[in-house]
């Protein structure tokens, strides 16, 4: 069991900024930005490495929900999603996430 399954099964609080019947969006606890977001699918897929090829929708209308979020809480002047996966990637939470950073420039590559 995932922390990011027990924020989906209300066992946990989190800042909901928004959900519907496939995904939730909420604020990271650790933010690395003024505008730091988490849109999970409510589906407990571990990974975008052990994403499989029937996600191909849901993975689409977490991007959609990416974008809808950003704008939402003012990001127009831009902001970066980002995927980690597996332990090279940094991930460190098994349950797929998609980052939304935003609200400062923000460098390149990443360390
Ligand atoms: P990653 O390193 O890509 O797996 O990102 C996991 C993120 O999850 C990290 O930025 C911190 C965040 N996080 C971990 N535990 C919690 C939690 O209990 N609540 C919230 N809101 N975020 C969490």
């Amino acid at each position: 069991m995932t922390v990011f399954q027990q924020i989906i099964d209300g066992e946990i609080p989190a800042d909901i900024v928004y959900e519907d019947d496939r995904c939730l969006a909420f604020r990271d606890v650790s933010p690395q930005a003024p505008v730091h977001v988490l849109v999970i699918p409510r589906k407990p897929i571990v990974s975008l490495a052990k994403l499989e090829d029937e996600d191909e929708a849901l993975m689409g209308h977490l991007m959609v929900v990416a974008r809808r979020v950003a704008l939402d809480l003012g990001l127009e002047n831009g902001f970066r999603t980002v995927i980690n996966s597996g332990a090279d990637g940094g991930q460190s939470v098994d349950h797929l996430h998609v980052h939304v950073l935003g609200g400062r420039g923000l460098s390149w590559p990443p360390g």
